[in-house]
């Protein structure tokens, strides 16, 4: 997954040079110029922060003693803020005490480099960072591709393949959003359960290929009677479709179910083999509540189907609640 860690040619880099003596920066400038580098100029903390956030250059050079705040405080800066959390920072001082390098490090520094500093020495420490820089790059790449891998992996997983509605999974986790929400707001919330008639003799007289098509097509059918946002059709099993209705009370639930069946009965898919009629029909059970504390997925989806069962004892082709 990373790349072969292979010496690369330094590609030009720019840099964010940032120390308070002229003579100093004119020195290095010219040095990073002879090697193809770009460079902006800080002479103190807080133009360092300002160049940093205009330019968001690839590394930092950071003398420690300034006037005001000094190296290791716009180190500590940078490292708190998304921009600058991981551009590489070598630190150029004159100081070469070993708890120098140590606050330098501590502070958020990568390397540390006493002056005067050979051109050859920095050329060296530019290459180790780049290629550190390459393997942050291709990191940060890697997750977003593992972000992206993993967004459609959730999509998919809560998405039925025949009818690209919701499948159970995506259900059942809407239901339970649904559920809290309608105990939080005291409001109504209805679930629908529905189940073609006589869809065995369909499959067994039409064949499985015009039955997914049927299916198909019902789940077209509901997408498009769902007219408010937070409507949620679903396809719940094999010929069974459920429905959160969220803010709809049992008349509005009513209201829905009327519409479906009038819906199919205009559509009027042939069904050779039903018993109650010529066309495609399904039967619902419908059931509505204000959730409270004691309320449970579980008991709607029971209540609904215990509806459902008696729409179909009571003769199919129509809703019970
Ligand atoms: P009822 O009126 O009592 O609901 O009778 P039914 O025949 O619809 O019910 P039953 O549960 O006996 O049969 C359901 C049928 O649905 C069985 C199966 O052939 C069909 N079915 C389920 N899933 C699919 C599917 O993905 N594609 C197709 N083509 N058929 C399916
Ligand atoms: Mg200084
Ligand atoms: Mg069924
Ligand atoms: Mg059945
Ligand atoms: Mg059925």
């Amino acid at each position: 997954m990373l790349p072969p860690n292979t010496p690369i040619a330094l590609p030009p880099l720019r840099i964010l040079l940032v120390d308070d003596q002229e003579a100093t920066r004119q020195v290095l400038v010219a040095q990073l110029h002879a090697a193809g580098h770009a460079v902006e100029q800080a002479d103190s903390a807080e133009s360092a922060l300002t160049l940093f956030r205009q330019h968001a250059p690839d590394l930092v050079l950071l003398d420690v003693e300034m006037p005001g705040h000094d190296g290791y405080w716009v180190a500590s800066q940078l490292r708190a803020s998304e921009a600058g959390g991981w551009t590489p920072i070598i630190f150029l001082s004159s100081l070469d005490q070993d708890h120098n390098l140590w606050q330098a490090i501590e502070s958020g520094g990568d390397d540390y480099l006493v002056k005067p500093v050979s051109g050859t020495v920095l050329q060296a420490k530019l290459r180790a960072m780049q290629r550190l820089r390459r393997m942050q790059n291709r990191l940060i790449e890697l997750s977003d591709e593992l972000r992206v891998a993993n967004e459609q992996l959730t999509r998919i997983s809560h998405e039925d393949a025949l009818t690209g509605l919701p499948n159970r999974r995506g259900f059942d986790l809407r239901l339970q959003q649904e559920i809290l929400s309608a105990q939080r707001d005291q409001t109504p919330l209805t679930l629908v359960l529905c189940d073609i008639d006589f869809f065995k003799g369909y499959n067994d007289t039409l064949g499985h290929v015009e039955g997914d098509a049927c299916l198909q097509q019902l789940g077209q059918l509901l997408r498009s009677l769902c007219r408010r946002p937070r409507d949620y059709p679903a396809r719940y099993g094999g010929e069974e479709f459920a429905l959160i209705l969220p803010g709809t009370p049992r008349s509005g639930a009513m209201t829905f179910a009327r519409a479906l069946l009038r819906t199919l009965e205009l559509k009027a898919i042939p069904h050779p083999c039903s018993s109650i009629a010529k066309h495609l029909t399904l039967s619902g059970g419908i059931t509505t509540c204000v959730p409270d504390k004691t309320s449970s997925a579980e008991g709607l989806l029971r209540r609904a189907d215990e509806a459902l069962y008696a729409a179909k004892s009571r003769g199919r082709n129509c809703f019970f609640s």
